[in-house]
C-alpha cells in the first residue's frame, strides 16, 4: 500500500516536472500579477496566452494571494532558479523588488514591468509595458468625477495598497491636477483610503467613508476591485444620487451598476491587448528581432506599430476608454 502510493507520488512528481520544464527552442515567459482572485488579471493573462500562441513562446503565470509589497519576492526567486527567459510582473512595490530583479537579470533573465512601473527605480528592470499613457489617468479621473458633481464639493479616493506603484502614480497626478487647475478649485480631497485590492476590505473602507464624510459628493476608485466595492456600498446605502462613484473598472464587473444608474461612467483600457503586446515584445527582444532601445518599433498583429519610448516604456494605448450606458454592451471583459 505504502509502496503503491510512493510510486504514484513519483509519477505525479515526474509529470509535474515535465509540464514545468522549459523548452530550449522557445522563449519562456512567466507573468506574475499583483495577486490572485482579481478578474482584471485574467484578461491580461489571456492576452499573454494568445500572444504566446501566435508569437511562439511558452507561458506560465503564478501570483501571491495578497498584493502586499514583498509578496512577489519568492515567486521571482523561484522563476529565476527555474531559468525562465522573461519575467513579466505587475509590481506590488516601487522598490522592494530591486534586489531580486538584479539577481534575475544577472542570470540573463529579462525583467519587464507590466501594467505598472517601478517608479524611481527603473534601472532595475529592462522595460515597462503599460496599459495606457499614465500621464492621462490622474487628470482624466479628476475631470470625470468633477463633471459628475458640478466641479464642487468633497471627494475621496479609494485606492489599492499603500505601496501600489500604479495607483500611487495616478493619485500623485490627481492631487497635482486638483491643486493646479482652477477648474477644480471648489473640489476638496478629504481622504485617501486603501482597500488593498481585497473586496471585503474595500467594502469596509468605502462604508467608513460614507459615515465619516456625510457631505461626500464623489469617490474616485482607481482600482477595479475598489470601484466595484464602492459602487456596491453606495447602491446598498441608497446614496447613488448624492455620492457619485467613478474610477477604473472592468466593464463586466461594472455593468450592473451602469444599467441601474448607480454609476454613470468609469474608465479603463484593454488589459488583454497589454498582455498580447507584452508577449510579442518579449519574443522580439529575446530573439534579437528588435533592440530594446528607445525609438525601436514593433508591429503587433491587431495593434499596429508600437514604439519603445523614453526609459524603455511602451504604452499599449494612448488614451483611456470611458465606459457608460451608451457603449458598455460593446465590451466583454
Ligand atoms: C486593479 C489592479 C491593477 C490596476 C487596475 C486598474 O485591478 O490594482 O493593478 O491596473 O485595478
Amino acid at each position: 500500500m505504502l509502496r503503491k502510493s510512493l510510486i504514484a507520488g513519483l509519477i505525479a512528481g515526474t509529470a509535474l516536472m515535465a509540464t514545468t520544464a522549459l523548452a530550449a527552442d522557445k522563449t519562456s515567459i512567466v507573468y506574475i500579477p499583483k495577486n490572485t482572485g482579481n478578474p482584471y488579471f485574467d484578461s491580461l493573462v489571456q492576452g499573454f496566452v494568445d500572444g504566446c500562441e501566435k508569437a511562439g513562446c511558452t507561458f506560465t503565470t503564478a501570483a501571491p494571494a495578497t498584493a502586499e509589497a514583498t509578496s512577489q519576492i519568492p515567486f521571482i526567486t523561484a522563476q529565476t532558479q527555474r531559468g525562465v527567459n522573461v519575467i513579466a510582473i505587475s509590481p506590488n512595490s516601487p522598490d522592494a523588488l530591486d534586489q531580486v530583479f538584479d539577481r534575475a537579470r544577472a542570470k540573463g533573465t529579462l525583467v519587464f514591468a507590466v501594467n505598472g512601473d517601478i517608479t524611481g527605480n527603473t534601472q532595475h528592470r529592462d522595460a515597462a509595458i503599460l496599459p495606457v499613457d499614465f500621464t492621462k489617468t490622474g487628470p482624466g479621473q479628476v475631470e470625470l468625477v468633477g463633471s459628475m458633481i458640478g466641479y464642487e464639493g468633497e471627494i475621496a479616493i479609494l485606492s489599492a495598497t499603500t505601496d501600489a506603484p500604479d495607483q500611487n502614480a495616478w493619485i500623485k497626478d490627481m492631487v497635482a491636477t486638483l491643486k493646479s487647475n482652477p477648474k477644480y478649485a471648489k473640489m476638496t480631497l478629504v481622504a485617501t483610503v486603501y482597500g488593498d485590492d481585497e473586496p471585503q476590505k474595500s467594502t469596509t473602507v468605502a462604508e467608513a467613508l460614507l459615515s465619516k464624510y456625510p457631505n461626500l459628493k464623489g469617490i474616485i476608485a482607481p482600482t477595479t476591485v475598489g470601484i466595484a466595492a464602492a459602487a456596491q456600498v453606495v447602491q446598498s446605502a441608497g446614496k447613488a444620487k448624492t455620492v457619485h462613484v467613478t474610477g477604473l473598472g472592468t466593464p463586466n464587473q461594472m455593468r450592473p451598476f451602469i444599467k441601474d444608474g448607480t454609476v454613470s461612467a468609469f474608465q479603463l483600457w484593454s488589459p488583454y491587448n497589454e498582455g498580447l503586446l507584452s508577449a510579442y515584445f518579449a519574443v522580439a527582444v529575446k530573439e534579437g528581432k528588435i533592440k530594446n532601445e528607445p525609438g525601436a518599433t514593433l508591429d503587433v498583429p491587431g495593434l499596429g506599430k508600437v514604439t519603445v519610448g523614453p526609459d524603455h516604456v511602451i504604452n499599449t494605448q494612448a488614451e483611456l476608454t470611458t465606459f457608460n450606458a451608451a457603449n458598455i454592451d460593446k465590451f466583454n471583459f
